[in-house]
């Protein structure tokens, strides 16, 4: 495995914290999170929710709200209409968003009026006491429901249909005709059910607007210059008077992406009532205010009798609840699904995909997805393993059979990608090799000789980040480039800059990294700051895995052209043309005469001090338009036994082997892939938000919606092998998100081929308790042969 070294790699990777305690901006609070922000005479704001799903607003009573002690407004829709912000525009551009329900509410705990207060008490009670007159309206609770049209839950859009919008990518005819010449097709109907990312602390923000009118916007947000723009488009406040600051999350997981309506009332309230407000999302709130996936896909797969692929076809329903909140770029509503050929060489593939409005939570926001990779990479993955299971093959070596082979990178897919690199075949030789494979296969054909139910489960994934290339990507019309700054004090320590925003992920230590290796300096002394847009440079912030292949970029290009300065004033200090110098050992050396050199450091010094006929100072800013998407890979393999009286799963073992390019810390790197791996399992056997047939939705807080702690939590096992993107400037891709992009399918089909035995085919997620208790049971009353 590749790594960056750095002078103190050790240092680094024991994770000896660089980041401040208390960060300078804000002095005012006791902390960097949301709710230690305190301003002078701050307000407090609650949210009015419905407890309908569907229903027409008859009336709105404030009277008794008012009478609160400490309250000062209720605000409404009516209200935020007459000043133009009845609406917000969705990050995908397709639709818009009520901020307050108008006319209708659309989905159950919609927000239909804010509160502000004194105090937080006073705030929610306030919100208790406005009284909503509802009329019920009939419900629309799926997609295939909405599909006939009876019921139109958006009068306010022009085309008068709950479709929303079909995308098709790929060869139709060519696929139909190859699957019908097929030896072989798998048929399967596969739901990705619809989740939800859950971080630990929830949004929220405080709006103020200063004495010279200008917003300063503390949010919990994963794209500050994004949220900057936005503001200045919904609000029509240019962005020289607007802040966004964004502290530290609490984490992110896709749910800090979209702009949420309580963020729009806060400001509107800061601005009506001239007090700051604050808002702070309850646990509720963050549970019922948006959803990830909840997609329905039936897949084709065809197949010669030797396993040899020949065709894939997708069709797929997609939920996008009552407003289409995707955070995608505009020229890919259904994301990246288009990877869903993954790893494998198909000669023909088609994948179309029709979205619709049901009465739910605004829909396909992110989650730990790289843009809808991750319904992508699970359909694939358990379609091959069906596939297997027809045609009698070993699933790994169905999946060698069918790799993309090292030499044919880069890979042009036939639904549009070009694989920048990658080794499947080596990542899954190492991987079986690690788990013992043949060992557990020879323990697993002793255990099904006594009935017990024992699986074993693949993926081997492709993902694809860093969007991206600028002619192809961009949010709100913005295209999707990064910038970095990096400016080197006299001293040799510096400050960097960029416009991402850690959540979590260890920004503050791999960008010092990344900097710290192009310059041979101490990444010690680097002060990472992210997220405030009067300082940081204009980046499209953090998510779908794209800070290390965008602003990992731009930080190691600007280093670059630090060196190229610092070579000229190094070339004044040694007395020589500039072209005798050359780099080496992480200081300039006179070629041919070793030991006559200068390292950064007294460069940095003389960039100040002595800097001769070169222009002083130290640093550069630089904007990075990548010139294709990065595709990180592995194998993931799960083992499990299945309790066959109670259908209890136990996850054994669980290796994954990541490829994510050259690494820039292997510490780092390893708690993304725990954490996204906890998650991966979460949503394989415990996580959904369901809904019932009513529209009520059954998972609104954490004793319905399962988070898993380390005492239910899988040991993990985890290896790299190191194949370099040969356009990224230091090589790396991400890893971010690909442990939640690989994981669901090798838990599912691990329990699928515990389960093989008694001819138990699929079983949809969460794979509950419950479920797989009842496949076993119906299995067993077809068949009482199979005990
Ligand atoms: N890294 C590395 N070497 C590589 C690739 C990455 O050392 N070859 C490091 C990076 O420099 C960075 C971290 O690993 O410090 C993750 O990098 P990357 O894959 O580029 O992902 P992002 O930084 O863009 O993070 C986004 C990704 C997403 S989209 C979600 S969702 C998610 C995730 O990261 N949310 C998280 N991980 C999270 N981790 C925490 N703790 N909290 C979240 O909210
Ligand atoms: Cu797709 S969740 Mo992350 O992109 O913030």
């Amino acid at each position: 495995m590749t790594e960056i070294k750095t002078e103190q790699p050790e240092k680094m990777a024991m994770g000896k914290s660089m980041k401040r305690k208390e960060d300078p901006r804000f002095l005012q609070g006791k902390g960097n999170y949301i709710d230690d922000i305190n301003l002078k005479d701050q307000l407090y704001m609650a949210l009015v929710h419905s407890p309908y799903p569907h229903a027409n607003i008859k009336g709105i009573d404030t009277a008794a709200a008012m009478e609160i002690p400490g309250a000062m407004a209720v605000v409404t829709a009516k209200e935020l209409e007459a000043h133009g912000v009845g609406w917000l525009p969705t990050f995908h551009g397709l639709d818009k968003q009520m901020v307050l329900a108008s006319g209708k509410v659309l989905y159950q705990y919609q927000e239909v009026a804010a509160c502000y207060a004194e105090t937080r008490e006073a705030a929610y009670d306030m919100a208790e006491l406005v009284e909503v007159d509802y009329e019920p309206l009939e419900v629309v609770s799926t997609p295939f429901q909405a599909m006939t049209d009876d019921v139109l839950l958006r009068p306010d859009r022009e085309a008068k249909t709950n479709h929303i919008y079909n995308w098709n990518v790929g060869d139709s005819s060519g696929t139909d005709a190859a699957l019908s010449a097929s030896d072989h097709v798998v048929r399967q109907h596969i739901t990705f059910p619809r989740v939800h990312a859950a971080p630990l602390e929830p949004c929220g923000c405080v709006a103020e607007f200063d004495a010279m009118g200008r917003l300063q916007f503390y949010v919990t947000s994963q794209a500050p210059h994004v949220y900057r723009t936005a503001l200045f488009m919904v609000l029509g406040i240019p962005e020289d008077k607007i802040r966004v600051i964004s502290p530290d999350l609490g984490g992110g997981f896709g749910n800090k992406v979209p702009i949420y309506p309580g963020y729009v009332c806060a400001i509107a309230g800061a601005l009506v009532l001239r007090r700051p407000v604050k808002w702070i999302e309850t646990r509720t709130e963050n549970m019922t205010s948006s959803f990830a996936r909840d997609y329905h896909m039936d897949i084709e797969l065809g197949a010669s009798r030797d396993g040899t692929l020949t065709a894939l076809k997708v069709n797929t329903v997609a939920d996008h609840g009552a407003f289409d909140a995707a955070a995608d770029p505009s020229k890919y509503p259904a994301g990246m699904f288009g990877i869903v050929t993954g790893s494998y060489q198909f000669p023909h593939a088609f994948a179309n995909l029709d979205a619709y409005f049901t009465n739910k939570q605004p829909g396909g926001v992110a989650y730990r997805c790289s843009f809808r990779v991750t319904e992508a990479s699970y359909l694939i993955e358990r379609a091959m393993d069906i596939l297997a299971d027809d045609l009698g093959m070993d699933p790994s070596e169905l999946r060698r059979k069918n790799f993309i082979r090292k030499d044919q990178f880069p890979y042009q897919t036939p639904l549009n990608f070009v694989y920048d690199s990658g080794d499947y075949e080596h990542t899954l030789n190492v991987a079986l090799e690690k788990i013992g494979y043949q060992d557990l296969l020879k323990e697993q054909a002793e255990k099904r000789e006594k009935g017990e139910l024992m699986g074993i489960g693949f993926s081997t994934f492709t993902e694809v980040t860093g969007a991206g290339p600028s002619k192809h990507f961009d949010i709100l019309g913005i295209k999707m480039f990064d910038g970095a700054e990096i400016r080197i004090h006299p001293s040799g320590a510096g400050i960097i800059r960029t416009g991402t925003k850690s959540q979590g992920q260890g920004h503050e230590t791999t960008w010092a990294q990344i900097v710290a290796e192009e310059l041979g300096l101490d990444p010690q002394n680097f002060l990472v700051e992210e997220g405030d847009t009067d300082t940081a440079p204009y980046g499209l912030g953090t998510y779908a895995s794209r800070s290390t292949p965008v602003a990992g970029g731009a930080l190691a290009l600007a280093a670059r052209k630090i060196r190229e300065k610092a070579r000229k004033i190094a070339a004044h200090l040694l007395e020589v043309s500039e072209h005798d110098l050359e780099w080496k050992d992480y200081a300039f050396e006179v070629m041919g005469i070793p030991g006559k050199r200068v390292t950064m450091k007294e460069v940095a010094f003389a960039a100040y001090t002595n800097p001769g006929d070169n222009e002083p100072g130290l640093e550069a800013t630089l904007y990075y338009d990548p010139p294709n998407m990065v595709f990180p890979h592995g194998t993931y393999i799960a083992v499990v036994d299945v309790d066959r009286e109670t259908g209890e799963t136990k996850v054994r073992r669980f290796l994954a082997v990541d490829d994510a390019g050259t690494i820039i810390n292997p510490m780092i790197v390893e708690g993304q892939i725990h954490g996204g791996l906890t998650e991966g399992f979460a949503i394989a056997f415990m996580q959904e938000i369901a809904y019932d047939e009513a529209g009520n939705n059954l998972a609104t807080n954490f004793t319905d919606y399962l988070v898993p702690t380390s005492l239910e939590s899988p040991h993990w096992e985890t290896a790299a092998t190191c194949t370099p993107s040969p356009h990224h400037p230091i090589g790396a891709k991400s890893v971010g998100e690909s442990p939640n992009v690989g994981s669901p399918a090798a838990f599912v089909n691990a329990v699928i081929d515990a389960l093989s035995p008694l001819g138990v085919r699929h079983i949809d997620m969460p794979l509950t308790r419950e479920k797989v208790w009842a496949a076993i049971r119906d299995a067993e009353n077809k068949s009482p042969a199979a005990d």
